[in-house]
């Protein structure tokens, strides 16, 4: 349907048609970003013939699509090549772990290797011949068991360690740990990293160290615990909560002698409360970039019109933007999330429009948007996304999204919105807050949209002192695709 391919994105990725979910096994490999994803090569709805997508990059941004990298083929993957993650061995190879919904529709984790390790776009994948390596353990569901993280060496014992996620029979989600030597014979390690009554089952666990400015691989973390304590590094645990289909996190920290991850805020209710966005974002995965040492973060971003138009589309969904995660040092007590530094590079005509102020009750166009100003840490700054005027049509799912920001002393209130066709995608104080949604214009598109900066407050006036509009060169990206 030609009229709606307005809706497809300038500098997020998608595949060129049909469904996508989860990102998969992203990982740096001989100067290429790959990029694997939950893909259903029939169509534009998700089904029981899940595939993996592929896509390669230089910078994060232009993607070159790929074959399907792994198919439903085998008895224990039939129902779906469900999510996974990669592991880069010392030497260089490649590991990836994967869900398999078998022939009987049991979660299974399985094995694949690069058939030819010397090719840098990674295009072919050969499934361990043994699969599948683990099952459901006892006690566990057998479709409460998936989604294998990127594994770490841990040197006291010369294994290989990664968690799963799952729920038990009182509905609280949790997290199981397995050690190996080979990636083929693995082992419970007794306990459970993290449990929280409740929560349900818990999808894609991340589990990862963040420290002050670079990214931590967290091999190297564990190493260093062992060697000095491991200084102010915290770890990273997010959980994917089917039950909300929201991301969770806490920062905490793990212990990998004793098997536990134990978070900061004690409270067992909080054990996992914090939001990594508050807008449409899913299923998300970091993984640790070698090259830029940094730690980059992908969710999958859904669509929130009917399954009706995204038939009529052709496709459904899109990545976030990647974004690199730190920990913020000035809270102590939440993330920064922020755009890669490549998406600069997009950055063309740029206007500058500091010094305005916004009387209350007034709209002043050609700018950017609303900003409520924090003193001192005396206002509760509030950020968010109103969906509920974004569109006319009548298939779509519209809220307002958002939460309560840290603002501290001498800081003044501050913003970074993208916007990408049918993406909205901000970033309230650098990244201590991030709010995704859809969006589905009907008459607002190409030239007919407009960005204006509202201030709805009953009294209060507020002063802009920076404001810059960039726009993002997006034409080169297709460009760049067919070239190859
Ligand atoms: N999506 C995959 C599962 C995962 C879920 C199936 C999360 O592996 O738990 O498409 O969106």
């Amino acid at each position: 349907n030609a009229m709606l391919q307005w809706q497809r994105t300038g500098f997020h990725f998608q595949p060129e048609k049909n469904w996508m979910n989860d990102p998969n096994g992203p990982v740096y490999y001989k100067g290429w970003y790959h990029l694997f994803y939950q893909y259903n090569p029939d169509g534009a709805i998700w089904g029981n013939k899940i595939a993996w997508g592929h896509a390669a990059s230089r910078d994060l941004l232009r993607w070159r699509h790929l074959p399907v990298a792994m198919s439903p083929d085998q008895w224990y993957d039939i129902n779906g090549v469900w999510s996974g993650s990669a592991t880069v061995l010392p030497d260089g190879r490649i590991v990836m772990l994967y869900t398999g919904s078998t022939n009987a529709s049991v979660q299974v984790q399985c094995l694949a290797f690069p058939t030819d390790p010397s090719d840098p776009l990674l295009i072919n994948w050969t499934k361990y011949e043994n699969n599948p390596v683990m099952y459901p353990p006892p006690g566990v569901g057998e479709k409460d068991f998936r989604d294998p993280t990127t594994a770490w060496f841990d040197g006291s014992d010369d294994t290989w360690r990664l968690v799963i996620g799952s729920k038990d029979d009182h509905h609280a989600g949790m997290v199981m740990t397995y050690k190996t030597k080979d990636f083929i014979d693995y082992e419970l390690v007794p306990g459970l990293l993290h449990r929280v009554p409740g929560t349900g089952m818990w999808e894609c666990i991340d589990l990862y160290p963040v420290g002050g400015l670079r990214g931590i691989d967290m091999t190297e973390a564990v190493a260093a615990a062992s060697n000095n304590g491991g200084g102010d590094v915290l770890h990273v645990m997010k959980e994917s909560s089917d039950d909300d289909r929201h991301d969770y996190y806490a920062l905490g920290r793990y212990d990998a002698a004793k098997n536990t991850w134990t978070p900061l805020d004690s409270d067992a209710d909080v054990g996992i409360g914090l939001r990594y966005d508050w807008g449409k974002f899913y299923a998300s995965k970091t993984f640790y970039d070698p090259s830029k040492k940094r730690r980059v973060l992908w969710g999958w971003v859904g669509e929130t019109d009917s399954e009706h138009a995204d038939v009529a589309k052709g496709w459904a969904s899109l990545q976030s933007i990647p974004r690199t995660v730190v920990l913020d040092t000035k809270t102590g007590s939440n993330l920064l999330q922020w755009p890669v530094e490549e998406v600069e590079t997009l950055r063309t005509n740029s206007t500058n429009l500091g010094g305005v102020t916004v009387e209350h009750g007034s709209v002043f166009p050609l700018s950017l948007h609303r900003a409520t100003q924090g003193l001192d840490g005396g206002l509760r700054t509030h950020f968010c996304h109103d969906e509920t005027r974004s569109s006319h049509a009548n298939d779509i799912v519209k809220r307002v999204v958002g939460n309560i920001v840290p603002v501290l002393d001498g800081e003044e209130f501050s913003v970074r919105v993208l916007v990408d066709h049918s993406i909205v995608e901000s970033f309230a104080m650098g990244g201590r807050l991030t709010a995704t949604s859809r969006v589905y214009p009907t008459e607002a598109i190409y030239a007919n949209a407009g960005v204006y900066l509202f201030n709805n407050a009953t009294s209060a006036r507020v002063n802009v002192t920076r404001l810059v509009v960039h726009e993002m060169d997006s034409s080169y990206n297709q460009a760049y695709m067919t070239s190859l």
